[in-house]
C-alpha cells in the first residue's frame, strides 16, 4: 500500500514537469510568430505610361501596422500578357520604399491594368493601375526610294489644286523627265 502509493506520487510528478515543458514549448513557438493581426497597405500608383520596348520604373510604399516591413510579400498580375508578362515585372526595395521595374514584351504596344499586391501572410492588400504601351514609329531612313517616291507625287498634286495648274504640272513633268535622264 505504501509503496503503491510512492510510485503513484512519482508518475504523478513526472506527468507534471511534461506537461509543463510542453506547455512552455508551445508558448515560444507562439511569441515568435508576430501577431498580423491588422491587414497591409499600399499607396496609391497613378496610372503608367512607355513606349514600345522601354521599360518603366513605378515607384509606391507599402505598410504595415503589425508586421515588419521586411515580412512583407510583393506579388503582381497583368491583365494582358500579350503586353506586359507577369513574370516581366520585377520588385526592388526595402523597407517601405518599394518599386517596380515593368519591362513591355519585345514589339507589342497596348493597355494593360497590372495590380500589384502586398500580403503580411494572413491578409492582402492590392492596388491597380493602367499601364499603357505606345508604338514606336519607324524611322523611314532605310526606306530612301519610297520616300522621294512618296514626295514626288502628293507634293506637286496638292500645289497644282490651289494655283496655276498648268504651270505646275508642267514644270514638275520636266523636272522629273530631266532627272530621269
Ligand atoms: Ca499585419
Amino acid at each position: 500500500m505504501h509503496t503503491l502509493l510512492t510510485r503513484t506520487v512519482g508518475v504523478a510528478v513526472l506527468a507534471i514537469v511534461g506537461a509543463t515543458v510542453g506547455c512552455g514549448g508551445e508558448r515560444n513557438t507562439a511569441e515568435s510568430l508576430p501577431p498580423s493581426q491588422r491587414g497591409p497597405t499600399i499607396s496609391e500608383i497613378q496610372n503608367q505610361a512607355t513606349i514600345e520596348d522601354v521599360s518603366k520604373t513605378v515607384a509606391f510604399t507599402v505598410g504595415d501596422p503589425d508586421t515588419p516591413l521586411e515580412q512583407l510579400r510583393l506579388s503582381a498580375l497583368s491583365s494582358n500578357p500579350a503586353v506586359v508578362a507577369t513574370n516581366s515585372i520585377i520588385f526592388e526595395g526595402v523597407g517601405a520604399e518599394r518599386k517596380a521595374l515593368i519591362q513591355p514584351t519585345l514589339y507589342a504596344f497596348g493597355r494593360t491594368t497590372i495590380t500589384i499586391r502586398v500580403s503580411d501572410g494572413l491578409g492582402e492588400t492590392n492596388r491597380s493601375f493602367q499601364f499603357v504601351v505606345s508604338p514606336v514609329t519607324e524611322p523611314p531612313i532605310f526606306n530612301s526610294n519610297a520616300v522621294w517616291q512618296k514626295v514626288e507625287f502628293s507634293e506637286p498634286d496638292g500645289a497644282a489644286n490651289r494655283s496655276q495648274p498648268t504651270g505646275a504640272q508642267t514644270n514638275q513633268t520636266s523636272a522629273a523627265a530631266g532627272s530621269g535622264r
